[in-house]
């Protein structure tokens, strides 16, 4: 806080996943001889940047399925968290690589479904 104007500016980093709230208590003091003062409390609330990305529950995911699995049956759910708030933090699933032709998985329901009969 500058001395003289009052305006209060970010100095250090802060983390709303640590901590969403800060409670700073600002003193005003004259010259006076003399010197008299008062204090009032500032509540700051910590908006979310999106600085987290999601991290899967386990670290890997095995499932086994029959040959003659019917399509549509469920093979696994697997979830992902993110710490972030709001739309920061809603996750959704897609495949990256391997082959996933005959699976699918629901972008927000996480299950994974044999599309195909083996
Ligand atoms: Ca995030
Ligand atoms: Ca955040």
């Amino acid at each position: 806080m500058f001395t003289f104007t009052g305006i209060v500016s970010k100095k250090g980093a802060i983390d709303r996943e640590t901590n969403d709230t800060v409670v700073l208590e600002i003193v005003a003091t004259d010259n006076g001889v003399p010197s008299l003062n008062s204090s009032v409390k500032l509540l700051v609330d910590v908006l979310d940047f999106n600085d987290n990305a999601p991290t899967f529950v386990n670290t890997s995911y095995s499932q086994h399925v029959q040959e003659n699995a019917t399509e549509g049956q469920h093979v696994i759910h697997v979830s992902a968290v993110d710490i972030d708030e709001g739309v920061n933090s809603l996750v959704t699933y897609s495949f990256k690589s391997g082959d996933f032709g005959n699976f699918s998985i629901n972008g927000t329901t996480v299950k994974c479904l044999c599309i195909k009969s083996f």
